[in-house]
């Protein structure tokens, strides 16, 4: 079956933790919205489901992944769908679980980050509410990120396979976007990211694991994936990343 992944062209967003177990599964897909030319793609395809009044089960936002018949939405629900049909979940209901536990704290740590740029509204330009984000990135450099880069620090140093992957003993799919955030986080809070990485080694460590599978380092560096930037989940703005 041939995938079909829509999420907003020219950044990774959240998109990007579906094009990497997409990528690692070495599953076929189309990037729907980031083919203006061919038929059936570019943003209008994606606007005609995300919109449309003949979707009987509508996605609220993309991602959404379109697999036969079914169209899927939530980052973290595709990533439990394909988890389980390309060997990238335990196979236990409680493994699956587990899994998607960790996914569904990553999204919300994902979200966190977004709102160090965008802590009033989304629909506000970042200059309109620069004064509330710095003070919001402030609080998530000091509190949030470290408690959450702990955790996964502890879910590693615990887990009882102790391969240094964060469910069992292999790969899963939260370590792919494990290894997504640390790579994101590097690119919108280096200064903060110096100093934390520090006490977070098997985070760290799970980063460089994934970045080094093969079809991950294709894909790195491939043309498909895009680079960071300032329009994207991570940015990259100093005045979020004070120093000290
Ligand atoms: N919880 C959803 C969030 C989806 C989401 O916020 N998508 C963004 C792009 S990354 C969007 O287009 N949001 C539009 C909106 O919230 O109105 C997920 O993890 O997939």
């Amino acid at each position: 079956m041939r995938y079909e992944l829509y999420y907003w062209p020219g950044i990774q967003g959240r998109g990007e933790f579906v094009r990497l177990a997409l990528e690692e599964a070495d599953a076929d897909y189309v990037d729907i919205a980031q083919e203006p030319e061919r038929k059936g793609g570019g943003v209008a395809a994606l606007m005609r489901l995300l919109d449309g009044r003949r979707v009987a089960t509508p996605p609220f936002a993309p991602p959404f992944l379109k697999a036969g018949r079914s169209i899927i939405g939530q980052t973290a629900n595709i990533l439990l769908y394909l988890g389980a049909r390309h060997g990238l979940t335990p196979k236990s209901e409680a493994g699956c679980l587990w899994a998607h536990q960790l996914q569904l704290t990553i999204a919300d740590l994902v979200q966190e980050v977004h709102d160090t740029h965008h802590p009033i509204s989304g629909n506000l330009y970042f200059k309109e509410q620069r004064t509330a984000a710095v003070r919001r990135a402030g609080d998530f450099r000091k509190t949030r990120l470290p408690k959450y880069l702990g955790h996964f620090e502890r879910v590693l140093a615990v887990n009882p396979a102790g391969r240094g992957y964060l469910v069992g003993a292999r790969l899963t799919y939260p370590d792919l976007s494990l290894f997504q955030v640390v790579a994101g986080l590097r690119y919108a809070f280096p200064n903060a990211m110096t100093r934390l990485e520090k006490r977070h080694p098997r985070v760290v460590a799970v980063h460089d694991k994934v970045a080094a599978r093969p079809r991950i380092a294709r894909y790195l560096g491939s043309a498909r994936r895009q680079p960071f930037c300032d329009e994207d989940i991570f940015r990259r703005y100093p005045a979020l990343d004070a120093k000290g």
